[in-house]
């Protein structure tokens, strides 16, 4: 694995859609029990689901650190590759490579620099030195090479692409003063061009309501291909969410992408708001420097937060009458795709959700 002291732009590489064709997906195995309620034991159940569902379209790799590997090896189905490696917690959405493609179907890596949501401002936890190594791991294992973006801060589920130019982001999370207080708008625009190979970005300005990513856009919308967009939604004008979904419809429907083309949005309906139960609360170990879970606090809850793989769509399942209408609106957005719902409640707990725990490797 090389570091290339380059660009993906200036050596002709974009980062592709995720509908795009992928070689694998990567997972990382859950375990502080600061973050997932029960020694992450109902959490560790859920991501088996996951991986499960994932592998039956495309192979997985599971990253688990040292003291969990076996426990992890009897967990998962023998289909699930297994490998040792070191992290502070299970979002590889957001520490691992983002990947970029070129035309001759070359695969490299982004390593963006990494500091848990926000560093010592508003961060999640401390360390965060482990996850900041993951993508550059990763990257090795699959002897990937690799771009680094020093001093600049960014997660995987802060960005959402088209693969054919336009890049979509909130200024919520890319503006926040614990990513890149140095840098201004501009300057992060260009940022996003130059390592993404991409020539137009859409900010929106805020994600979903109460989201500890500070409204990462990968929980309020994504791209279902070029031109169209899956946007959350809900029609409950007293819930704060519902402002947010407005201001992001006007936005999207105002625009155009790096093609010119006008943006054809589906809407998404969202659940009832789910909020953490006593119980819940309970169950996960209070640390100095953590997040609290807190008994009433409400989850950044979303089915847009769905993993598209080689055929099939992974999408949450929230225990929510909205469930069945979710699962109905992916159908119809997927045609050619299975459409395969997972219990998600356990992964929401600690924070995000199915999109959230996945990184998809292109072909
Ligand atoms: O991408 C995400 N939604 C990650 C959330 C991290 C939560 C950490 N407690």
């Amino acid at each position: 694995m090389k570091i290339i002291d380059s660009s993906p732009k200036k050596d002709g590489f974009r980062m592709p859609g995720e509908f795009e064709p992928h070689a694998g997906c990567w997972m990382i195995w859950p375990e502080r029990p600061d973050n997932w309620r029960l020694g992450a034991k109902p959490a560790q159940d859920a991501f088996v689901e996951v991986a499960k569902a994932i592998s039956q379209f495309e192979p997985v790799t599971m990253c688990v650190s040292a003291r969990q590997y076996d426990n992890a090896l009897h967990l998962l189905s023998p289909d699930i590759r297994v490998v040792e490696m070191s992290n502070d917690d299970s979002w590889v959405r957001d520490c691992g490579p983002t990947f970029v493609i070129n035309d001759k179907g070359v695969v490299r890596g982004v390593d963006w620099e990494f500091n848990a949501w926000g560093g010592l401002v508003d961060g999640l936890y401390f360390p965060w030195d482990q996850d900041d190594k993951v993508a550059r791991k990763i990257c090795g294992i699959e002897h990937k090479d690799v771009y680094r973006t020093p001093g600049f801060i960014l997660e995987g589920g802060s960005i959402h692409s088209d693969g054919e130019g336009t890049i979509f982001t909130t200024e919520e999370c890319l503006l926040s003063e614990g990513r890149n207080p140095h840098l201004s708008k501009a300057e992060i625009e260009d940022m996003l061009k130059e390592y993404l190979g991409a020539g137009k970005v859409i900010w929106l300005k805020r994600g979903i309501y109460n989201d500890e990513t500070n409204g990462h856009v990968d929980n309020i919308m994504c791209v279902v291909k070029p031109g169209v967009i899956m946007l959350a939604w809900t029609e409950d004008k007293n819930d704060p969410q519902y402002d947010i979904c407005v201001e992001s419809l006007k936005i999207l429907e105002n625009e155009t992408d790096f093609k010119g083309r006008k943006l054809e949005v589906v809407k998404l309906m969202l659940p009832k708001p789910v909020l953490i139960t006593e119980e819940e609360s309970g169950g996960v170990d209070s640390i100095e420097g953590t997040l609290p879970r807190m008994e009433g606090d409400r989850l950044s809850a979303s089915y847009v937060n769905f993993y598209i793989a080689n055929g099939g769509i992974v999408f949450p399942l929230l225990g929510d009458p909205n469930d069945t209408l979710a699962e109905d609106a992916l159908k119809q957005a997927f045609p050619d795709r299975k459409i395969v719902g997972v219990p998600a409640r356990e992964i929401l707990l600690g924070g995000g959700n199915i999109h959230c725990i996945t990184q998809q490797q292109p072909k």
